[in-house]
């Protein structure tokens, strides 16, 4: 059903976000969206006093992460509602709205007051899900009865959405994501009107057998998620190992046409939408008049020289983003290439991520040591290869940053999709950067054209830089052309008509 084969027809139109509203009101008249994730799309300020007294310092802050800054574009154009866990002060529920928008919504607020159930949801979630979801067994930690608080966070969402629901009659659900992959399954029995139609969106990938085997609560987490009308995945390989695993887990309880589940008396639709980025947006601020202004003195402020090539990664400190295995390749890039010695330098723009987990504590001192080995060994007079800034970059520094970088190095071990990888050639319009990207990211998927690298394999990684680095421009060029038309067309609001149109109907189809 859905249609994204790599190479379909080219299409005259290109989804833009009012195109996605209009859409919306079509299918679902004047009722608003609810949306659900984990973590809040905007951060309330709490205004100094100095501030206090300028009524225009704004209240609210953007953290980084693409897709709830399109869904949040996406609300204030509709209307909305949101729910997601509290992460700052501030009231609740908290107004969102911006002047030049047509509309607001509304973020409400939940805190998981029992620490009991908060430190046992998020350790199913991020020490359990997290690791075993992206392969890595060795990483899993968890303890007895941490699923039933998991259960119960998913629950107290659920309760939360139902009172919104009565009221709000809200007319379409998105949930997010693998912490809040039992919500439906609370929802739906509270809702005495019956339910709107429910969308999912699975960001991370659907494993091999198996790792989701390592999971002992894997059969109730596929039935949690088959209480959707649509559940979204972002390639068919991650789509296709879900409806392998509801065969195998769910065995007669389920019948599997094709993308249809049928269950319980529902069918659900279980597609594949691979997630996008808005190019234009990239597009316009790396090409802004202040843009280079911006990238030239970041540069300058991290110490380094703009005018000498360097290649960029940037995601969060998290293993599955491939930070060790990158030095290991730089070293072999370095042993192949002396020339590159005092040169190209690798700009790591990688913020640390859930700092209050000691896994993730020693896994960030551990990239820390490794790149001053690294930098240790590879010095020249002064200059050392590898500059990592721990922190969030405001996109419009960071995109003319993307533009001016002679690459994007993505190196992750396994990723859902990546969309650093198409933020990078949003920015490339008529310009040679090369994105090298990682075979184990979701966006290899699509991005056939990309240079593709095996992050396990530093001397093969190397000579491909290398190699990419000497071509004339005129293919770098080229292929940019090609990859930016994939990532225009498979923009994020062609991905949001996709959901919005099939959640539609499937729900009529029942
Ligand atoms: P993430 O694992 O967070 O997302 P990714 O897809 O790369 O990874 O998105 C990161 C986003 O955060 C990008 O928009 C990037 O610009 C932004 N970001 C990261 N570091 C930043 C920094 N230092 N400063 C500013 N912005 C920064 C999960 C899955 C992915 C999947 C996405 C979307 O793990 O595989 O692509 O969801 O579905």
């Amino acid at each position: 059903m859905p249609s994204h084969s790599p190479s379909p027809p080219p299409r005259s139109r290109l989804s833009t976000p009012l195109g996605v509203s209009t859409l919306y009101r079509r299918l679902f008249g004047e009722r608003r969206i609810l949306v659900a994730t984990h973590r809040e799309p905007v951060v309330w300020m709490n205004r100094s006093r100095e501030e206090g007294r300028n009524r225009d310092t704004p209240r609210l802050r953007y953290p980084a992460g693409g897709v709830s800054q399109s869904l949040h574009r996406l609300l204030l154009q509709t209307g909305g509602d949101w729910v997601a866990l509290r992460s700052s002060s501030g009231p609740d529920p908290l107004d969102v709205s911006l002047p030049d928008q047509p509309a607001s919504y509304e973020l409400h607020r939940l805190s998981l007051s029992d620490p009991q159930t908060s430190t046992g949801y998020q350790r199913f979630a991020n020490d359990l899900l997290w690791p075993l979801f992206h392969e890595e067994p060795g990483r899993v930690l968890t303890q007895s009865g941490d699923f039933e608080d998991y259960r119960r966070a998913n629950a107290l969402f659920a309760d939360r959405m139902a009172s919104l629901l009565e009221t709000h009659q809200n007319g379409f659900v998105f949930i997010h994501d693998y912490q809040l992959a039992l919500v439906a399954q609370s929802l739906r029995p509270r809702l005495s009107q019956g339910a709107p139609p429910l969308a999912f969106f699975w960001h991370i990938p659907w494993p091999r057998r198996s790792f989701l085997q390592e999971v002992p609560e894997r059969a109730e987490i596929v039935r949690g998620l088959l209480e959707h009308d649509l559940l979204g995945f972002q390639t068919p390989v991650y789509r296709d190992r879900f409806l392998e695993s509801a065969a195998e887990l769910l065995g007669e309880e389920v019948r599997i046409r094709r993308q249809t589940v049928h269950w319980r008396g529902r069918r659900i639709h279980v597609g594949d939408y691979p997630i996008g980025v808005d190019p234009g947006r990239f597009e316009s601020l790396a090409q802004s008049p202040e843009g280079p202004t911006l990238a030239r003195k970041f540069l300058r402020q991290a110490g380094m020289d703009p005018e000498l090539p360097f290649l960029i990664s940037v995601d969060r400190m998290d293993y599955t983003k491939g930070f060790l295995k990158r030095l290991d390749i730089l070293g072999a890039l370095f042993r192949r290439y002396p020339d590159y010695l005092g040169s190209l330098r690798l700009l790591q723009i990688a913020p640390p991520t859930r700092t209050t987990h000691p896994p993730y504590r020693s896994y960030q001192e551990r990239v820390r040591q490794a790149v001053r080995e690294s930098n240790a060994k590879w010095a020249r007079d002064g200059w050392e290869p590898i500059v990592t800034l721990e922190e969030t970059v405001d996109h419009r520094t960071l995109a003319p940053l993307y533009r001016l970088a002679t690459g994007a190095l993505v190196t992750s071990t396994n990723d859902g999709m990546n969309l650093v990888a198409k933020e990078y050639l949003s920015t490339q319009k008529e310009a040679g950067g090369t994105l090298f990207l990682s075979r184990y990211a979701g966006a290899a998927h699509g991005l056939r054209e990309a240079v593709l690298i095996d992050p396990y394999d530093p001397e093969g990684t190397a000579e491909i830089i290398h190699r990419a680095l000497e071509e004339p421009l005129a293919i770098r060029s080229g292929r940019n052309r090609i990859l930016r038309e994939e990532i225009s067309r498979h923009n994020i609001y062609e991905w949001m008509e996709s959901i919005l149109n099939e959640t539609h109907d499937a729900w009529n189809r029942g």
